[in-house]
Protein backbone atom coordinates (compact mmCIF):
# COMPACT_ATOMS: atom_id res chain seq x y z
CA UNK A 1 0.00 0.00 0.00
CA UNK A 2 3.09 2.15 0.45
CA UNK A 3 4.45 1.80 -2.55
CA UNK A 4 1.12 2.34 -3.97
CA UNK A 5 0.85 6.09 -2.50
CA UNK A 6 4.67 6.56 -3.54
CA UNK A 7 3.49 5.49 -7.14
CA UNK A 8 0.54 8.12 -6.64
CA UNK A 9 2.79 10.80 -5.81
CA UNK A 10 5.15 10.14 -8.60
CA UNK A 11 2.44 10.19 -11.08
CA UNK A 12 1.16 13.48 -9.27
CA UNK A 13 4.68 14.84 -10.19
CA UNK A 14 5.10 13.94 -13.10
CA UNK A 15 1.93 15.01 -14.65
CA UNK A 16 2.20 18.62 -12.89
CA UNK A 17 5.71 18.96 -14.68
CA UNK A 18 3.95 18.69 -17.58
CA UNK A 19 1.26 21.08 -17.26
CA UNK A 20 0.81 24.39 -19.00
CA UNK A 21 -2.56 25.89 -18.05
CA UNK A 22 -4.30 26.61 -14.74
CA UNK A 23 -7.27 24.19 -15.85
CA UNK A 24 -5.01 21.43 -16.49
CA UNK A 25 -4.00 21.62 -12.74
CA UNK A 26 -7.26 21.71 -11.56
CA UNK A 27 -7.54 18.71 -13.34
CA UNK A 28 -4.71 16.84 -11.23
CA UNK A 29 -5.86 17.93 -8.42
CA UNK A 30 -9.27 16.07 -8.94
CA UNK A 31 -7.98 13.03 -10.49
CA UNK A 32 -5.52 13.22 -7.72
CA UNK A 33 -7.01 14.64 -4.50
CA UNK A 34 -10.56 14.95 -5.66
CA UNK A 35 -13.48 13.01 -3.93
CA UNK A 36 -12.80 9.91 -6.17
CA UNK A 37 -9.16 11.10 -6.63
CA UNK A 38 -6.42 8.68 -6.50
CA UNK A 39 -5.33 8.97 -3.15
CA UNK A 40 -8.68 9.15 -1.64
CA UNK A 41 -9.48 5.85 -3.16
CA UNK A 42 -6.10 4.43 -1.29
CA UNK A 43 -7.29 5.85 1.90
CA UNK A 44 -10.64 4.61 1.43
CA UNK A 45 -9.09 0.68 1.32
CA UNK A 46 -6.81 1.11 4.41
CA UNK A 47 -10.01 -0.73 6.22
CA UNK A 48 -8.01 -3.91 4.81
CA UNK A 49 -5.11 -3.23 6.90
CA UNK A 50 -4.08 -4.59 9.80
CA UNK A 51 -3.91 -2.16 12.90
CA UNK A 52 -0.71 -2.06 13.45
CA UNK A 53 0.02 -0.92 9.70
CA UNK A 54 -2.63 1.39 9.92
CA UNK A 55 -0.68 4.79 11.39
CA UNK A 56 2.15 4.28 9.61
CA UNK A 57 0.18 4.04 5.95
CA UNK A 58 -2.56 6.78 7.12
CA UNK A 59 0.76 9.29 8.29
CA UNK A 60 2.15 8.24 4.84
CA UNK A 61 -0.61 9.36 3.09
CA UNK A 62 -1.37 12.33 4.66
CA UNK A 63 2.23 13.71 3.96
CA UNK A 64 1.67 13.04 0.87
CA UNK A 65 -1.46 14.39 0.42
CA UNK A 66 -0.07 17.81 2.02
CA UNK A 67 3.00 17.34 -0.59
CA UNK A 68 0.81 17.53 -3.31
CA UNK A 69 -1.18 20.02 -2.24
CA UNK A 70 1.56 22.46 -1.61
CA UNK A 71 3.41 21.63 -5.13
CA UNK A 72 0.08 22.38 -6.46
CA UNK A 73 -0.19 25.61 -5.04
CA UNK A 74 3.39 26.42 -5.93
CA UNK A 75 2.84 25.52 -9.55
CA UNK A 76 -0.42 27.38 -9.64
CA UNK A 77 1.31 30.64 -8.56
CA UNK A 78 3.92 29.88 -10.82
CA UNK A 79 1.35 29.44 -13.71
CA UNK A 80 -0.16 32.89 -12.44
CA UNK A 81 3.11 34.26 -12.89
CA UNK A 82 3.51 32.89 -16.38
CA UNK A 83 0.43 33.76 -17.46
CA UNK A 84 0.96 37.51 -16.50
CA UNK A 85 3.93 37.96 -17.86
CA UNK A 86 3.07 36.55 -21.28
CA UNK A 87 -0.39 38.77 -21.34
CA UNK A 88 1.87 42.40 -20.11
CA UNK A 89 3.91 41.12 -23.33
CA UNK A 90 1.27 40.68 -25.12
CA UNK A 91 -0.34 44.38 -24.42
CA UNK A 92 2.59 46.14 -24.47
CA UNK A 93 2.26 50.05 -26.11
CA UNK A 94 5.28 51.37 -27.56
CA UNK A 95 4.96 54.58 -26.56
CA UNK A 96 7.42 56.04 -29.23
CA UNK A 97 4.47 55.50 -32.43
CA UNK A 98 2.89 58.49 -33.75
CA UNK A 99 -0.33 58.67 -32.47
CA UNK A 100 -3.29 58.71 -34.77
CA UNK A 101 -4.14 62.36 -35.57
CA UNK A 102 -7.68 63.38 -34.72
CA UNK A 103 -8.96 65.87 -37.07
CA UNK A 104 -10.86 68.72 -35.64
CA UNK A 105 -13.71 70.48 -37.52
CA UNK A 106 -13.83 74.59 -36.76
CA UNK A 107 -16.13 77.21 -37.45
CA UNK A 108 -16.52 78.21 -40.64
CA UNK A 109 -14.73 81.85 -41.30
CA UNK A 110 -18.38 83.61 -41.93
CA UNK A 111 -20.00 82.05 -38.88
CA UNK A 112 -16.63 82.88 -36.86
CA UNK A 113 -17.05 86.32 -37.67
CA UNK A 114 -21.48 86.44 -36.99
CA UNK A 115 -20.40 85.19 -34.01
CA UNK A 116 -17.74 87.61 -33.29
CA UNK A 117 -20.19 90.64 -34.54
CA UNK A 118 -22.94 89.10 -32.27
CA UNK A 119 -20.39 89.19 -29.33
CA UNK A 120 -19.24 92.37 -29.65
CA UNK A 121 -22.72 93.62 -29.55
CA UNK A 122 -23.75 91.41 -26.46
CA UNK A 123 -20.92 92.81 -24.46
CA UNK A 124 -22.47 96.18 -24.94
CA UNK A 125 -25.88 95.30 -23.74
CA UNK A 126 -28.21 94.05 -27.34
CA UNK A 127 -30.01 90.53 -26.93
CA UNK A 128 -29.63 88.44 -30.15
CA UNK A 129 -33.05 87.94 -32.09
CA UNK A 130 -33.23 85.18 -35.14
CA UNK A 131 -36.32 85.02 -37.67
CA UNK A 132 -37.57 83.38 -40.16
CA UNK A 133 -35.65 83.37 -43.94
CA UNK A 134 -39.35 83.41 -45.66
CA UNK A 135 -40.97 86.44 -44.84
CA UNK A 136 -43.70 88.33 -45.86
CA UNK A 137 -43.75 91.13 -48.55
CA UNK A 138 -45.27 93.00 -45.24
CA UNK A 139 -42.38 92.55 -43.07
CA UNK A 140 -39.86 93.00 -45.52
CA UNK A 141 -40.79 96.63 -47.21
CA UNK A 142 -44.47 97.32 -46.49
CA UNK A 143 -43.66 97.92 -42.87
CA UNK A 144 -40.56 99.45 -43.79
CA UNK A 145 -41.54 102.06 -45.60
CA UNK A 146 -40.32 100.89 -48.81
CA UNK A 147 -41.53 102.63 -51.82
CA UNK A 148 -44.25 100.38 -54.46
CA UNK A 149 -41.82 101.65 -57.23
CA UNK A 150 -38.70 100.82 -55.52
CA UNK A 151 -35.99 98.87 -57.29
CA UNK A 152 -35.52 95.90 -54.70
CA UNK A 153 -38.87 95.27 -55.10
CA UNK A 154 -39.05 94.39 -58.69
CA UNK A 155 -39.87 90.88 -58.97
CA UNK A 156 -36.29 90.55 -61.55
CA UNK A 157 -34.59 91.58 -57.99
CA UNK A 158 -36.42 89.19 -55.58
CA UNK A 159 -37.11 85.54 -54.57
CA UNK A 160 -40.82 85.90 -54.78
CA UNK A 161 -42.62 82.23 -53.53
CA UNK A 162 -45.82 83.74 -53.90
CA UNK A 163 -46.96 87.58 -54.81
CA UNK A 164 -46.97 87.82 -50.68
CA UNK A 165 -44.10 85.99 -49.62
CA UNK A 166 -40.61 85.58 -50.23
CA UNK A 167 -36.99 85.33 -49.27
CA UNK A 168 -36.21 87.89 -46.80
CA UNK A 169 -33.62 90.90 -48.59
CA UNK A 170 -32.42 91.97 -45.76
CA UNK A 171 -32.28 90.87 -41.93
CA UNK A 172 -34.68 94.13 -40.90
CA UNK A 173 -38.28 91.82 -41.21
CA UNK A 174 -36.87 90.21 -37.85
CA UNK A 175 -36.90 93.57 -36.21
CA UNK A 176 -40.23 94.88 -37.59
CA UNK A 177 -41.66 91.42 -36.01
CA UNK A 178 -39.88 92.44 -32.50
CA UNK A 179 -41.57 95.78 -32.90
CA UNK A 180 -45.00 94.47 -33.59
CA UNK A 181 -44.87 92.48 -30.59
CA UNK A 182 -42.88 93.96 -27.88
CA UNK A 183 -43.11 97.58 -26.06
CA UNK A 184 -39.88 99.53 -26.29
CA UNK A 185 -37.14 99.57 -24.52
CA UNK A 186 -35.87 97.62 -27.26
CA UNK A 187 -32.00 96.84 -27.82
CA UNK A 188 -31.61 93.61 -30.26
CA UNK A 189 -29.32 92.64 -33.60
CA UNK A 190 -30.37 90.02 -35.16
CA UNK A 191 -27.70 87.99 -38.15
CA UNK A 192 -28.59 85.88 -40.83
CA UNK A 193 -29.09 84.92 -44.45
CA UNK A 194 -30.92 86.78 -46.79
CA UNK A 195 -31.49 86.79 -50.63
CA UNK A 196 -30.98 88.63 -54.01
CA UNK A 197 -31.54 88.02 -57.32
CA UNK A 198 -27.75 88.59 -58.10
CA UNK A 199 -25.27 87.27 -60.55
CA UNK A 200 -22.57 85.95 -58.72
CA UNK A 201 -19.37 87.80 -59.11
CA UNK A 202 -16.37 88.26 -56.76
CA UNK A 203 -18.21 90.68 -54.57
CA UNK A 204 -22.01 89.50 -55.49
CA UNK A 205 -23.40 86.11 -54.40
CA UNK A 206 -27.67 85.45 -54.63
CA UNK A 207 -27.17 84.38 -50.84
CA UNK A 208 -25.33 86.68 -48.67
CA UNK A 209 -25.29 87.54 -45.07
CA UNK A 210 -26.52 90.36 -42.90
CA UNK A 211 -26.78 92.04 -39.28
CA UNK A 212 -28.36 94.57 -38.29
CA UNK A 213 -29.23 96.51 -35.08
CA UNK A 214 -32.10 98.25 -33.55
CA UNK A 215 -32.78 100.36 -30.51
CA UNK A 216 -35.90 102.22 -29.77
CA UNK A 217 -36.81 104.03 -26.23
CA UNK A 218 -37.41 107.45 -25.52
CA UNK A 219 -35.04 110.31 -26.21
CA UNK A 220 -33.11 108.03 -28.24
CA UNK A 221 -30.75 110.54 -30.58
CA UNK A 222 -28.11 110.39 -33.27
CA UNK A 223 -25.48 110.99 -31.09
CA UNK A 224 -26.63 107.59 -29.36
CA UNK A 225 -26.12 106.17 -32.75
CA UNK A 226 -22.79 107.66 -33.05
CA UNK A 227 -21.58 106.60 -30.17
CA UNK A 228 -23.03 103.01 -30.60
CA UNK A 229 -21.20 102.15 -34.13
CA UNK A 230 -18.10 104.47 -32.85
CA UNK A 231 -17.36 101.76 -30.00
CA UNK A 232 -18.30 98.91 -31.89
CA UNK A 233 -15.73 99.64 -34.65
CA UNK A 234 -13.60 100.09 -32.14
CA UNK A 235 -14.03 97.07 -30.09
CA UNK A 236 -14.26 94.81 -33.55
CA UNK A 237 -11.25 96.59 -35.38
CA UNK A 238 -9.11 98.24 -32.62
CA UNK A 239 -9.74 101.27 -30.50
CA UNK A 240 -7.25 103.25 -32.91
CA UNK A 241 -9.79 102.86 -36.00
CA UNK A 242 -12.25 105.81 -36.70
CA UNK A 243 -15.32 106.16 -38.49
CA UNK A 244 -16.90 108.65 -40.43
CA UNK A 245 -20.75 109.62 -41.41
CA UNK A 246 -22.03 110.20 -44.63
CA UNK A 247 -25.13 111.37 -45.54
CA UNK A 248 -26.83 108.75 -47.34
CA UNK A 249 -30.68 107.95 -48.05
CA UNK A 250 -32.30 104.47 -46.78
CA UNK A 251 -36.41 104.30 -46.99
CA UNK A 252 -36.51 103.20 -43.38
CA UNK A 253 -34.32 105.90 -42.06
CA UNK A 254 -34.32 110.06 -41.65
CA UNK A 255 -31.85 111.01 -41.48
CA UNK A 256 -29.45 108.17 -42.84
CA UNK A 257 -25.62 107.72 -43.17
CA UNK A 258 -23.53 105.33 -44.62
CA UNK A 259 -20.62 104.73 -42.11
CA UNK A 260 -16.62 104.64 -43.29
CA UNK A 261 -14.08 102.99 -41.40
CA UNK A 262 -10.19 103.92 -41.18
CA UNK A 263 -8.41 101.30 -43.84
CA UNK A 264 -7.59 98.50 -42.41
CA UNK A 265 -3.98 98.76 -44.17
CA UNK A 266 -3.03 101.82 -43.18
CA UNK A 267 -4.85 102.82 -40.45
CA UNK A 268 -5.81 106.32 -42.01
CA UNK A 269 -2.33 107.42 -43.42
CA UNK A 270 -3.37 107.10 -46.97
CA UNK A 271 -1.87 103.90 -48.68
CA UNK A 272 -2.54 101.85 -52.57
CA UNK A 273 -5.38 99.98 -50.86
CA UNK A 274 -7.44 102.70 -50.06
CA UNK A 275 -6.88 104.66 -53.19
CA UNK A 276 -4.59 107.36 -50.58
CA UNK A 277 -8.00 108.35 -49.00
CA UNK A 278 -7.16 106.51 -45.34
CA UNK A 279 -10.86 105.61 -45.63
CA UNK A 280 -12.30 102.16 -46.05
CA UNK A 281 -15.61 102.71 -47.89
CA UNK A 282 -19.40 101.85 -47.16
CA UNK A 283 -18.97 98.86 -44.23
CA UNK A 284 -22.45 100.16 -42.41
CA UNK A 285 -25.51 102.11 -43.16
CA UNK A 286 -27.34 103.20 -40.02
CA UNK A 287 -29.92 105.91 -39.71
CA UNK A 288 -32.57 107.16 -37.13
CA UNK A 289 -35.67 104.93 -37.72
CA UNK A 290 -38.31 106.74 -40.09
CA UNK A 291 -41.46 108.29 -37.71
CA UNK A 292 -43.86 106.50 -40.30
CA UNK A 293 -41.96 102.84 -40.11
CA UNK A 294 -42.40 102.90 -36.05
CA UNK A 295 -46.29 103.90 -36.51
CA UNK A 296 -46.42 100.43 -39.14
CA UNK A 297 -45.23 98.50 -36.20
CA UNK A 298 -47.38 99.86 -33.74
CA UNK A 299 -44.94 102.07 -32.04
CA UNK A 300 -45.75 106.12 -31.11
CA UNK A 301 -43.13 107.92 -32.74
CA UNK A 302 -44.44 110.96 -30.58
CA UNK A 303 -43.85 109.01 -27.58
CA UNK A 304 -40.45 107.05 -28.83
CA UNK A 305 -37.70 106.98 -31.26
CA UNK A 306 -35.14 105.12 -32.53
CA UNK A 307 -31.86 104.27 -34.63
CA UNK A 308 -31.11 101.17 -36.37
CA UNK A 309 -27.99 99.82 -38.83
CA UNK A 310 -27.31 97.38 -40.84
CA UNK A 311 -23.79 95.91 -42.28
CA UNK A 312 -22.48 92.69 -44.54
CA UNK A 313 -21.28 89.80 -42.82
CA UNK A 314 -19.91 88.24 -45.74
CA UNK A 315 -17.88 91.95 -46.63
CA UNK A 316 -16.75 92.04 -42.86
CA UNK A 317 -15.41 88.30 -43.09
CA UNK A 318 -13.73 88.87 -46.51
CA UNK A 319 -12.05 91.79 -44.90
CA UNK A 320 -11.27 90.27 -41.74
CA UNK A 321 -9.59 87.20 -43.59
CA UNK A 322 -7.82 88.81 -46.55
CA UNK A 323 -10.00 86.83 -48.69
CA UNK A 324 -10.91 88.50 -51.98
CA UNK A 325 -13.65 86.41 -53.68
CA UNK A 326 -17.40 85.90 -52.18
CA UNK A 327 -17.51 82.45 -53.95
CA UNK A 328 -14.56 80.88 -51.34
CA UNK A 329 -17.19 81.92 -48.58
CA UNK A 330 -20.08 79.29 -50.21
CA UNK A 331 -17.97 76.63 -51.92
CA UNK A 332 -16.83 74.89 -49.04
CA UNK A 333 -14.00 73.75 -50.51
CA UNK A 334 -11.56 72.15 -48.16
CA UNK A 335 -8.56 73.13 -49.53
CA UNK A 336 -9.88 76.95 -48.84
CA UNK A 337 -11.74 76.14 -45.01
CA UNK A 338 -8.39 74.33 -43.82
CA UNK A 339 -6.51 77.77 -44.16
CA UNK A 340 -8.45 78.73 -40.93
C1 LIG B 1 -26.85 98.44 -44.99
C2 LIG B 1 -27.75 99.40 -44.31
C3 LIG B 1 -29.51 99.54 -42.73
C4 LIG B 1 -31.44 99.59 -41.35
C5 LIG B 1 -30.51 98.89 -42.07
C6 LIG B 1 -33.60 99.28 -40.22
C7 LIG B 1 -34.47 98.35 -39.69
C8 LIG B 1 -35.65 98.77 -39.19
C9 LIG B 1 -36.00 100.06 -39.22
C10 LIG B 1 -35.13 100.96 -39.76
CL1 LIG B 1 -36.70 97.63 -38.55
N1 LIG B 1 -33.93 100.57 -40.25
N2 LIG B 1 -32.42 98.86 -40.71
C11 LIG B 1 -31.33 100.98 -41.26
C12 LIG B 1 -30.32 101.62 -41.94
C13 LIG B 1 -29.41 100.91 -42.68
O1 LIG B 1 -28.63 98.77 -43.43
O2 LIG B 1 -26.00 98.86 -45.72
N3 LIG B 1 -26.99 97.14 -44.75
C14 LIG B 1 -26.19 96.15 -45.33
Amino acid sequence: MKDKIYKIKEEALKDMNKLKTIDQLEEIRVKFLGKKGELTQVLREMGSLSKEERPAVGQIANEVRKELESELNLTKNKLRDEMKKRKLEKERIDITMPGNKILLGHRHPLIATMEELENVFMSMGFSIVHGPEVETVENNFDALNSPENHPSRDLTDTFYITEDILLRTHTSPVQVRVMKQKEPPIKIVSAGRTFRFDDVDDTHSPMFHQLEGLVVDKNVTMANLKETIDIFIKELFGYDMKTRFRPHYFPFTEPSAEVDVSCFKCKGEGCDECNGTGWSMELLGCGMVDPKVLENCGIDPEVYSGFAFGLGIDRIAMVKYGIDNIRLLFENDMRFLSQF
